[in-house]
């Protein structure tokens, strides 16, 4: 059920005794404020914390695995999104989610453009994700979009930027 982020809860004692000093006596009530872990959202694991794709042999595909972190009221499609096709490519296309596999993760399969074009020694692709459902707290749900790293294959250039690409650059150099 879901009942906002999060709410107050009261819990109210009274205690009963034999020993009449404390049968009937009042004890203070506790609130305790509890965080509502029922809310929906899509979970977005990438392999190694991060994704990258590289024009040169080995480093062609990476992956990450979405959830749903709540069960939903109605089958949910998630569509992937390569922000440019003629960089990388993504597989599937389109996720769905079930009342009975919501909370198994699904592959994506993120797979590099071999273009035989100099474009420099990395880019950054973005991959998003967009959900259509029945269930209306899915259906207007803001997903995570993913940051591929795209090493080029005519790249020599140093490796200064983040741990992924110098990552790639220790392994395919
Ligand atoms: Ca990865
Ligand atoms: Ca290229």
């Amino acid at each position: 059920m879901d009942q906002g982020s999060s709410h107050s809860v009261t819990t109210s004692h009274r205690a009963t005794s034999s020993d009449s000093h404390y049968n009937g006596i009042a004890i203070r009530n506790v609130t305790a404020m509890v965080t509502d872990n029922d809310r929906a959202a899509v979970t977005i694991t990438e392999s190694s914390g991060f994704t990258l794709v590289s024009e040169v042999p080995g480093g062609h595909t990476d992956t990450y695995t979405v959830t749903l972190n709540t069960v939903p009221t109605g089958d949910v499609t998630i569509a992937v999104e390569s922000g440019d096709t003629g960089a990388v490519t993504v597989s599937p296309a389109t996720l769905t989610f079930t009342a009975a596999n919501w909370s198994t993760g699904q592959t994506v399969t993120i797979t590099v453009v071999e273009d035989n074009v100099d474009q420099g020694s990395y880019r950054s692709m973005t991959i998003s994700h967009r959900a259509a459902s029945v269930d209306a707290q899915y259906s207007t749900i803001s997903i995570p979009s993913v940051t591929a790293t795209v090493v080029d294959g005519g790249s020599t250039g140093p490796c200064t930027a983040s741990s992924g690409v110098q990552r790639c650059c220790l392994q395919w150099r």
